[in-house]
């Protein structure tokens, strides 16, 4: 009995004496393993009368109980300590963004990708989006542009060293999304690619080197050059304001046949003339055109049973035309006083 006592006494201070949960786990060892006083006084019992022994044989189950009780109490505490010294240890302070500058808001560029998206989605297409790390095959021979051909210049590509020359670039045009996605999918297709792009320009007030582009891709039977007039004005209108059309001019892609470059109403002047239109009414915002055949060919789609047009445009030439910004190249700069203003 004082032998039993005299264990609980120990493991209790033992215990109490723990102050990390490493150590509880040593005490427990200590106090439940082999070579601890309660497995020795088990071994005991064999030399105990049968009253004895069944006697004794209890009050050792209780104690084991009692110990066991102990350590997971005192394992619980220091778990809690641990853990409240961790939070407060990993603790981030994010007073200073609470200051007077308020909570900041998303950059033009992204509010004009998400309101064209909403302007297209609308319309029933859906979004989709591709890596801008691309290769040879997606970004120029799959749309019908083989390599060394004369209107590989129309883009200045960025190459990246890696594998063989001049087969990874960064994308020059989100239209390899567009090869992704009839890659991916069956027609009938309804999508616009929104992303960023990259080409080896020299910046100036209407070109910067990485830009954003929003295309749009159509798949069915049936498709004509009707429908893609149509929706270029339902965009247009929907987009701009009704005050804005489009009209389309004969032009040359690649990838597309016959091509058009898209006009839209000059936002400055609204069609009577002024400096940014060139007295003309009209300004130029992308092309378009019904997807050549070698295209469709490419992804394996039977260009006697489909048919189908694309687009694309600039995302940021677009919000430079809706909020009349003079030069592209404060789109990069991150000035807070042009940011502020929008
Ligand atoms: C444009 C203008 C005209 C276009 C065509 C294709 C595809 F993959 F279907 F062949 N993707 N993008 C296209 C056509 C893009 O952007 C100015």
């Amino acid at each position: 009995m004082t032998e039993v006592e005299g264990i609980l006494a120990t493991a209790a201070a033992l215990l109490a004496g723990a102050t990390t949960v490493e150590e509880v786990q040593a005490a427990a060892t200590e106090l439940l393993g082999k070579k601890s006083a309660l497995t020795a006084a088990h071994r005991g019992l064999a030399g105990l009368d049968p009253d004895g022994r069944r006697e004794v044989g209890r009050e050792l189950q209780e104690a084991k109980a009692r110990i066991e009780e102990l350590i997971g109490a005192r394992r619980s505490a220091l778990e809690a300590v641990e853990r409240a010294a961790r939070l407060d240890r990993d603790r981030l302070d994010l007073t200073e963004a609470r200051g007077k500058r308020g909570p900041g808001h998303l950059h033009l560029v992204q509010r004009t990708r998400d309101e064209l998206e909403d302007v297209f989605v609308g319309m029933g297409f859906v979004v989709a989006e591709g890596p801008e790390v691309e290769t040879d095959w997606y970004n120029f021979e799959a749309l019908n542009i083989p390599p060394a051909h004369p209107a590989r210049g129309m883009w200045d590509t960025l190459y990246l060293e890696f594998g063989d020359p001049e087969t990874i670039l960064l994308r020059t045009h989100t239209s390899p999304v567009q090869i992704r996605v009839m890659e991916g999918q069956a027609p009938p297709i309804y999508a616009v690619m929104p992303g960023r792009c990259y080409r080896r320009d020299t910046p100036d007030a209407r070109h910067i080197p990485i830009f954003h582009q929003i295309e749009g891709l159509v798949i069915d039977r049936g498709i004509s050059f009707a429908e893609l007039a149509g929706t270029i004005e339902a965009f247009t209108t929907s987009y701009f304001g009704p005050d804005i059309h489009s009209r389309l001019r004969p032009a040359f892609f690649p990838f597309t046949e016959p091509s058009a470059e898209f006009e839209i109403t000059c936002t400055i002047c609204k069609g009577s003339g002024c400096r940014t239109c060139s007295q003309t009414g009209w300004i130029e915002l992308g092309g378009c055109g019904m997807v050549d055949p070698a295209v469709l060919d490419a992804v394996g789609l039977d260009a006697e049973e489909w048919s189908g047009f694309a687009f694309g445009f600039g995302i940021d030439r677009c919000a430079q035309m809706r909020h009349e910004i003079p030069d592209m190249r404060i789109l990069l700069e991150n000035d807070v006083r042009f940011l502020r203003q929008l």
